[in-house]
């Protein structure tokens, strides 16, 4: 029979199937071809042994969370406590893009700007829709589920954005904790918790603990010019343009028409200033 894992304790391996759950465990080939079952894999179960017999092959594989075959990792943006941080908004869609997963934006906390400051966010949320990105608040819970249907999702974002509270918005039945400042700190603390991916109405989903900031991690300054998805429609003069001391750069003239939001532009000069 054929399944999904949906949960790895040690060595235990939770199997969902069209017949239900199976708990089982991998066998010696795995550990042999170097082949680590990981959370979100499809595989053929022996359901009268509970033995994972193979593992299908993946179309993605991300290492924090270690999970496969992600659809969406949903990126939880608080807007206030934490203060929206575009550099480290525009860091995670380029570091998810280029593990060819397609990100979607979930602002969060809009409820603590004042009527100004929230306008800006709609500015800002329209922009990333307008070039091409999946956003959302976290008020619109009934449009989310649908955007969701039928995905593997992973909530990525930073401590205190607000990711567990989402994933409690959206099955009520959850009852993840909230508010655990101590992730910040990951001392080794938190550093064993478990994946799990959590089957909410069509759809499954994975919280993970915050973070307070992330790297690139191998990338070339090519690659992450690559994932800012407005720049590729501009048209410079040379052809390997870097968009940042070149003449006649299409870029940096759309970023002057006010086309290209100025910090996009920053961020991504800052990013290719330090790979
Ligand atoms: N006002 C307001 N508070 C929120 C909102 N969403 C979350 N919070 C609060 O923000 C705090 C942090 O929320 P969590 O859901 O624990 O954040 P998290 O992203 O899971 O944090 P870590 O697990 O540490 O990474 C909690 O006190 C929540 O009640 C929101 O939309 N508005
Ligand atoms: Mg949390
Ligand atoms: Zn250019």
């Amino acid at each position: 029979m054929n399944g999904k894992i949906i949960k790895i304790i040690s060595n235990l391996y939770t199997v969902q199937t069209e017949d239900g759950i199976f708990e089982c465990h991998a066998r010696g080939k795995f550990r042999n071809m170097l082949l680590t079952p990981l959370v979100g894999d499809y595989c053929e179960i022996d359901t009268e042994n509970k033995y994972i017999l193979d593992i299908f092959p993946r179309k993605n594989e991300l290492a924090r969370p270690m999970i496969a075959n992600v659809d969406i990792a949903l990126i939880v943006v608080s807007v206030k406590e934490p203060d929206l941080s575009l550099n480290l908004l525009d860091k995670m869609i380029s570091i998810i893009t280029l593990q060819k997963i397609t990100p979607m934006i979930c602002f969060t906390k809009l409820d603590l700007l004042n009527k100004e400051e929230k306008k800006q966010v709609n500015r800002i949320e329209a922009y990333y829709k307008k070039i091409g990105y999946l956003t959302i608040t976290n008020q619109k819970i009934g449009e989310l589920t649908k955007i969701l249907k039928n995905k593997i999702v992973v909530v990525t974002g930073q401590t205190g954005a607000g990711k567990s509270t989402l994933l409690n918005k959206l099955d009520k039945n959850l009852h993840l904790k909230t508010d655990e400042i101590s992730y910040a700190l990951g001392r080794g603390k938190h550093t064993t918790r478990h994946v799990e991916l959590f089957k909410i109405k069509n759809f499954y989903i994975a919280d993970t603990p915050g973070f307070s900031s992330i790297d690139f991690k191998k990338n070339t300054k090519e690659e992450i010019k690559s994932s800012f998805l407005e720049f590729v429609n501009e048209t410079c003069e040379f052809k390997d343009c870097m968009h940042d001391k070149e003449k006649n750069c299409g870029v940096k003239k759309a970023v002057e028409e006010g086309k290209i939001l100025p910090s996009r532009y920053e961020n991504y000069l800052d990013f290719i200033k330090k790979v």
